[in-house]
């Protein structure tokens, strides 16, 4: 092709030590809407490869650019316009097309090009995540690698079955840096998933600057405040601020979550007047739950959860504000029912929607806001009640889609007390049908938390959260028609050498023929 347009011969020495195969069209995590995979119609990369993107679409070509650059070698310059002669892949916005919403495209791959149309950026950077698994693993590489880059022919259709595919990252057992929260934004978005939701203050530690309350970081947030005493630490406004664009440029929307009326251990330690008798607790780096609450008769407690839903709001710029609501055993069924009553409007008061654990739902004001299901049963009539009263419902039932519970009985890391979640057991659900009373129409997505109890650094979370945040992600993603354990299955195998060649941690579960 390249000879008869007169072009160079695309450099292709060493191709044929390549030793992987190149992926199918049908070989993509979340599985896509539709594949047509098309004979003889693959593109291929090359030297003269250019990428063209124009105006709102340019920020999602550069980073494809940044993504493709290492491994191939290839200048791969983006640019606005591009000769037709020239190979190409193309980002184009529009024309607008309703089946798509707002992070929907379409793929089409050929001889000539790869073209991603969307309606909106979100949609481009989708297609792209789609796009890089479509090229030969070994494009995840971070140094030149030789062999011949081709993309499968034929087109995808491609849109997600929910709006909120979440990842919950827990700052607060131990804390993890910015930088460890970016690598793993960098991960969860190659899966499509949309929001990161950060549980950033428990008993044990407090991990986000409020300039209003400022103890609650030096004291909550010093040396020492993690588990078993280990590490301590804390985002600044900055780096929270900097987490938000970081994320927002790879489509990831930042959830903060404070946990409260109980999980308020830190909280107190760093100011007495949160409890009743107003004497300060002691600090606590031991993994129970359910022993504190804040005082809820006191006006104190008021100013206090406004002064932080308030500053929380102002930086920001997602929808929801997480107040947590979970496990509030040291406070009475009337108190919580008070509280939540008063609280839930406040985050609505500074422009956010509340968001909570689904324990929640227990209180009307509950109606407007979202609902985190983390039980392990099928039933709960309270949440069923309170969803056909208009709450929305997040999926995460702990014994699927918590990513701290182990594997199995040799799992090193995590916790055990929803029982082991091998990889089939995350995937074989459906968020749509688990509770009973739960529509779909009621459900707003899945989301995967990860409590950090017993993780303490990068690798740790890796090796929890994948492969199995693939499998939440494909949950949230693909159309329930999709579904198939045996097709998840192989197309995980094959991603398996994605993580090794990207230095991502994950564990090789058996369950898994790893390419
Ligand atoms: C529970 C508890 C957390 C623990 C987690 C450990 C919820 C919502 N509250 O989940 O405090 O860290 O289990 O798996």
């Amino acid at each position: 092709m390249a000879a008869a347009l007169g072009l160079p011969a695309v450099a292709v020495a060493g191709a044929a030590e390549a030793t992987s195969t190149s992926p199918t069209l049908n070989s993509v995590i979340p599985t896509p809407v539709e594949v047509h995979p098309q004979a003889d119609a693959a593109f291929r990369l090359g030297p003269l490869t250019l990428v063209r993107a124009a105006g709102g679409a340019r920020a999602v070509g550069d980073q494809l650019a940044r993504a493709l650059r290492p491994a191939t070698g290839y200048p791969l310059p983006v640019v606005p316009i591009a000769p037709h002669a020239l190979p190409t892949i193309s980002l184009v916005l529009g024309p607008a097309e309703p089946l798509l919403g707002d992070e929907g495209y379409r793929l089409t791959v050929d001889r000539k090009a790869v073209t991603i149309r969307a309606n909106t950026p979100a949609g481009l950077f989708a297609g792209t995540q789609t796009l890089r698994q479509l090229l030969p693993v070994e494009i995840d590489a971070v140094t030149p690698q030789r062999r011949v880059w081709t993309v499968p022919g034929g087109t995808i259709l491609d849109y997600p079955r929910f709006g909120y595919r979440g990842a919950m990252l827990d700052e607060a057992r131990h804390f993890h840096t910015p930088d460890e929260i970016k690598a793993y934004i960098d991960e969860i978005s190659r899966f499509k998933v949309n929001y990161l939701h950060l549980h950033l203050a428990d008993d044990q530690g407090w991990r986000i600057q409020i300039d209003s309350w400022p103890r609650l970081t030096t004291v909550g947030g010093a040396p020492g405040t993690g588990v078993d005493g280990v590490g301590g630490g804390y985002l600044t406004k900055s780096d929270y601020r900097d987490l938000v664009r970081y994320a927002a440029a790879r489509y990831v929307t930042i959830v903060p979550e404070i946990d409260m009326p109980g999980h308020v251990n830190a909280a107190q330690v760093a100011y007495p007047e949160l409890t009743c008798d107003g004497i300060a607790p002691p600090p606590r780096t031991d993994t129970a739950v359910g022993y504190s609450s804040l005082c809820i008769s006191s006006p104190t407690t008021y100013r206090f959860v406004e002064d932080v839903i308030r500053e929380l709001a102002a930086m920001t710029p997602g929808p929801y504000i997480h107040i947590g609501g979970d496990e509030a055993h040291a406070t009475t069924d009337a108190d919580y029912l008070t509280f939540e009553q008063r609280v839930l409007p406040l985050v609505a008061k500074y422009g956010k929607t509340a968001y909570g654990w689904n324990e929640i739902a227990k209180a009307p004001a509950a109606s407007t806001a979202v609902a985190q299901y983390w039980d392990t049963a099928t039933t709960n009539p309270t949440v069923a009640a309170a969803a056909a009263r208009g709450t929305k419902v997040v999926m995460s039932p702990a014994n699927k889609a918590y990513l701290d519970m182990k594997y199995d009985a040799n799992t090193p890391l995590g916790l055990d007390w929803a029982g082991f979640i091998e990889v089939r057991t995350a995937y074989d659900w459906d968020p749509g049908t688990l509770v009973t009373g739960v529509p779909e129409s009621a459900v707003l997505g899945v989301e995967a938390p990860l409590w950090s109890e017993t993780l303490r650094k990068l690798d740790d979370i890796e090796f929890m959260a994948f492969p199995r945040l693939a499998a939440i992600a494909e949950l949230g993603w693909s159309p329930v028609a999709t579904h198939d354990w045996a097709s998840f299955r192989a197309r995980l195998g094959a991603y398996g050498p994605r993580w090794t060649l990207q230095g991502v941690d994950f564990y090789p579960s058996p369950q898994v023929d790893w390419s």
